[in-house]
Order: C-alpha cells, then sequence, then structure tokens
C-alpha cells in the first residue's frame, strides 16, 4: 500500500491520472471493471478482497460496476488516502453500512431501487418524509437508483469522497 499512496495527489495533471487509468485498463475498453481494479487495489496497493470489493462499490458513484474516468480521477484526487481503509474502526462502519445496503438490496444489484429506498429509509425510521423528495435528494447523479457511495453520502457515518 506504501507505494500507491504516491499517485494520490489533488494536483496531479490530468495526463498523469490518464497514464495511470489507461494502465490498469487492460482491456482498453475505456473503463475499469471490477477485475482490473483488483488489479490496482489487491495486487499493487495490497487491499484484502473483502476490503477491495467494498471499497470498488464506494468508488463507483453511479454503481454500474464500471469506474469510469471521471470516478478514477474524482478518487486520485480527493487525498482522501485510504483513510477509510487504513482506520480500522472507520472500516467496521464502513462494512455495517455495507451490510445494512445489502440487507435492502434485495434483487442484489449492488444499488437501491425505488422500492428498495423506500424500505430501507422506513427502516432507519423516515415513516412520514416525502419519499419521492427524499429519493432525488439521495440519487445525487438522477440515474434513478441509489449507489453505496450516494448511501454513504446520506448516511454521514463515515468522510467519504464527493
Ligand atoms: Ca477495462
Ligand atoms: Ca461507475
Ligand atoms: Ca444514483
Amino acid at each position: 500500500m506504501q507505494a500507491g499512496l504516491s499517485f494520490f495527489d489533488k494536483k496531479a495533471p490530468t495526463v498523469v491520472v490518464r497514464s495511470l487509468f489507461d494502465k490498469y485498463d487492460s482491456n482498453g475498453n475505456g473503463k475499469l471493471e471490477e477485475k482490473e481494479m483488483q488489479t490496482l487495489l489487491e495486487g499493487d496497493l495490497g487491499l484484502d478482497h473483502e476490503k477491495s470489493w467494498v471499497y470498488f462499490l464506494l468508488l463507483d458513484k453511479n454503481g454500474d460496476h464500471d469506474i469510469s474516468f471521471e470516478e478514477f480521477s474524482d478518487w486520485l484526487r480527493s487525498e482522501e488516502h485510504f483513510e477509510v481503509l487504513n482506520d480500522k474502526e472507520k472500516f467496521d462502519s464502513l462494512c455495517k453500512a455495507f451490510n445494512y445496503f445489502k440487507t435492502f438490496d434485495t434483487d442484489d444489484s449492488d444499488t437501491l431501487d425505488r422500492a428498495q429506498f423506500e424500505r430501507m429509509m422506513k427502516f432507519f425510521g423516515h415513516e412520514s418524509i416525502n419519499m419521492d423528495k427524499a429519493f432525488a435528494k439521495m440519487d445525487k447523479d438522477e440515474n434513478g437508483k441509489v449507489s453505496f457511495w450516494e448511501f454513504m453520502v446520506w448516511l454521514q457515518w463515515i468522510p467519504v469522497l464527493n
């Protein structure tokens, strides 16, 4: 993990971010899928498989199971420096949140649709709120589903990248 930290830099020029992205995009399709991110997170940064998977979903802001260049760039420039991964307490919170999230993700898509969202909100005690408004607020990119990242932004248990 030590070596990897050097490429986190808020001011990293786009060309540097791009060359890193291209390096891991081994099939050259312009996005980093799970396997390619495993090379980075597990192979080069030394995360174990569980951490790598939860972290992958946290980086996948729109929840489509690919890391786009934009998502990759947001991450590298966030200066988050694996804070969540290196802090056991924070990572435990992340895992706990992930378990909640998956409880309501009944179709195992790693995103919550409108109905799943409503069940989740009721579980958290938000019975009488305007569900449409609340959904629109949590679904930051307005793609009709709540990603794990959007959920974590709402939950505010730990600081997550924006
Ligand atoms: Ca790829
Ligand atoms: Ca994505
Ligand atoms: Ca969304």
